[in-house]
Parts: structure tokens; C-alpha cells; sequence
């Protein structure tokens, strides 16, 4: 199935962002406020609400999603229209934003990084019996084992991958955190609810009608043929001794359609801003971070961003002894979801996303 300018995708190719996204590549003369208030000129008051200064979260929108938050009952359509134009204007320009107002439970949040930290506490012996079978997503993955930037050794950092379909009951730690399970299970619904309500919103922003198309190229999240994983993530106290340039997490873009971030209390996780430096994305309480991955810029011809980010080493001696924790949830397009460009222009050939999922994985684990 693919949804593509034959299905009257009707965003406009040409317009053009003064946000860069090429890594690493500083431009002086851009500026992502400059292009964010041009367009609030042209689509008339947007209400980006920023609740620190800019610096404070590098540029990053703070988004309030109470008119389609999941705890609403009724929707009501008018409101949808300034939400999703809020949000294309931040993936278009950062690639991120945080959302509030989400109606994820923050209990639910906790019960899994409180599972998850159980989990981690295990012995090494005990952890390797639920490692990440190589034919699947599903199970641990130790420290160090992935490593997202080849110019950087193995991250410091261990994960859980959560990933419905795959997981065997073999593959789930019962007896020993018998409420991860559950806890893991419930929050990936949550996600996956949430992704849809933004990725819609994406489709209306960005003016796409065949935007039931689109949902549906996602529809099979957490149930078939799919590639969406939620991971709860720990990044250990740093060692004594540390190689060369290794950090928590390298510098990389997700692949994904989206990302949804909980971050604990521990900052550390830094986004490439339009000049092409990493700057702070703390954690905000009760947000959630979400970004644009790869496969979604891919599929909107770079109209969205996906933006490369990473998370360094905490700088203070009494940082380094703290470990930090994070739950991401990579929301993918079913594996046989043709991503053809929705502006019609073939900047990208066709590609199902599981083969596109398929290479990316093979970079992550595979080169050493
Ligand atoms: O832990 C974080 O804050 C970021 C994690 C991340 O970027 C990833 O797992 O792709």
C-alpha cells in the first residue's frame, strides 16, 4: 500500500526551510526562530507556548495536546486545525518538540522505569538469559552493544526492546520482575495511541487528504508485521575508565516514522539545532519529547525534519555517579508500507519499510 501524489497528497514541495539539516554543517545565516515566526505571519497566530527561554530547550517547542489528548472524550475538529499546524511548523524546522497535556498516565510512566530499573539491577547471568535473540527485536541488549555513530566506540547504555508481536514469554523476565511485563506492555498501547493521534495531526498539518491512508500504513503498531519498539533505556553511573569519545548515546537520527521520549530527572540528551550544534533538551516534567525519524522525512521529501541528536556524559564528578533513564518508543509504518514521496517527486525511490528498517538495523549491530 503506499500513499503518494496519486492519493492527492497536497503539501506544497516547493516551500523551502532556511533550517538545515545536514549534520555537523553550521549556517550562519539561518536561523529556525526567524523561519518559525515568518510562519506564524503567514498562517496567522500559532500560540507556541515557550515556558523557559529558548536556550533552556534548544529551540524546542514546548506543545500543549490537551484538544487531542488521550484522555479526551470528545474531540473538537476546530481545535485540531492550530495543533497540527503547531506541529508541522516544529517538524519542519527543529524536528522536535515537547508535548504536555498528552494524557499518557505519568503513573503508568513510572511503574515502567521502576520495572525496567528492576530489570537492569539483575544480575549480568541472569539479564543474558532474555538477550535480544539476533533473528529479532525483542530482549535486552547489553552495555555497549550498539553503537549508532561509527566514529564512536559502543554506547554506554543497556535497553530492554519491547516489541509485542515478537516477544515469547521466554523472552520476558516473569519470574524475576513479574510486573514488567504488564507495566511494558500497557505504556507501548499508550504510545502507540498517542502516535497515531500525532501522526494524523501530521497528515492534517501538512494538508494530505488521503490521511486515513497514512494511519493505516501504521495500523498493524504493536500487533503484526511492524516495526515499532519501545525500549526502556539506562545509561549506567560512568567507569572509571572510559574510550576514547564514547558517550552515552552517539550522535544518530532515528528511523522511524516517530520517536515518543519519557526522560527521567537526569539531563543529558542534546539536539542539533539549525546551526548544527548540539544544544540541551532537559527533561520537563510531564511532557514527552517527540521527533520525526528518518523514514518520515524520507517519506515527506525532507519537508519534516529528522533531526540527529545524542546524549553525552554528564560533566560534573557528582553527574557521573548518577546512572540516567529514559523510555523511547520508535513508531514505524507496517514492514510492507511502500514510503514513496508524498509530493510526488521521486527525490526518494520507492522502499517497503522493512527493507528500509533491514539496513539501518544491519549498520547499528552489524559493523564493528
Ligand atoms: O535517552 C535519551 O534521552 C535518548 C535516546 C535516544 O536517542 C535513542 O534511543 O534513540
Amino acid at each position: 500500500m503506499t500513499v503518494s501524489s496519486g492519493d492527492k497528497s497536497t503539501f506544497d514541495p516547493q516551500s523551502t526551510f532556511s533550517c538545515s539539516h545536514e549534520p555537523l554543517l553550521p549556517r550562519p545565516d539561518s536561523s529556525c526562530r526567524n523561519r518559525m515566526d515568518k510562519d506564524t505571519e503567514e498562517h496567522g497566530p500559532v500560540p507556541i507556548h515557550w515556558d523557559a527561554t529558548p536556550e533552556d530547550h534548544g529551540h524546542i517547542p514546548i506543545i500543549d495536546f490537551s484538544s487531542y489528548s488521550l484522555l479526551k472524550g470528545a474531540v473538537d475538529e476546530d481545535e485540531l486545525q492550530p495543533l497540527a499546524t503547531q506541529l508541522v511548523q516544529a517538524f519542519s524546522t527543529v524536528g522536535f518538540v515537547y508535548l504536555r497535556n498528552h494524557g499518557i498516565p505519568a503513573a503508568l510512566v513510572s511503574r515502567t522505569f521502576e520495572a525496567a530499573d528492576k530489570f537492569f539491577a539483575l544480575p549480568e547471568e541472569v539479564k543474558t538469559k532474555f538477550s535480544r535473540p539476533a533473528d529479532k527485536s525483542h530482549g535486552w541488549v547489553c552495555l555497549e552493544r550498539e553503537r549508532v555513530t561509527m566514529e564512536r566506540p559502543g554506547d554506554l547504555k543497556e535497553a530492554f526492546n519491547v516489541r509485542p508481536p515478537q516477544a515469547t514469554e521466554k523472552l520476558w523476565p516473569s519470574e524475576e520482575v513479574p510486573e514488567f511485563q504488564q507495566a511494558s506492555l500497557q505504556l507501548y498501547d499508550k504510545c502507540r495511541q498517542l502516535s497515531l493521534r500525532i501522526i494524523e495531526l501530521m497528515a492534517r498539518g501538512l494538508n494530505i487528504q488521503n490521511m486515513q491512508a497514512l494511519l493505516s500504513m501504521h495500523s498493524l503498531m504493536g500487533t503484526g508485521p511492524n516495526g515499532s519498539l519501545m525500549r526502556p533505556l539506562r545509561y549506567p553511573p560512568v567507569p572509571d575508565h572510559v574510550k576514547d569519545r564514547q558517550i552515552r548515546c552517539g550522535e544518530h537520527t532515528d528511523y522511524g516514522s516517530i520517536t515518543l521520549l519519557f526522560q527521567d530527572n537526569i539531563a543529558g540528551l542534546e539536539v542539533q539545532n539549525c546551526e548544527g550544534e548540539y544544544v540541551p533538551a532537559p527533561p520537563i516534567p510531564n511532557t514527552v519529547v517527540v521527533n520525526i525519524g528518518d523514514i518520515m522525512q524520507r517519506w515527506t521529501a525532507d519537508k519534516l525534519k529528522s533531526t540527529s541528536h545524542r546524549v553525552l556524559l554528564p560533566e560534573t564528578e557528582e553527574g557521573r555517579k548518577s546512572a540516567r533513564r529514559s523510555i523511547a518508543f520508535f513508531a514505524h509504518p507496517n514492514l510492507d508500507a511502500v514510503i514513496t514521496c508524498l509530493d510526488g517527486s521521486n527525490k526518494y525511490p520507492p522502499i517497503t519499510a522493512g527493507e528500509y528498517l533491514k539496513q539501518r538495523l544491519t549498520a547499528t549491530y552489524d559493523v564493528s
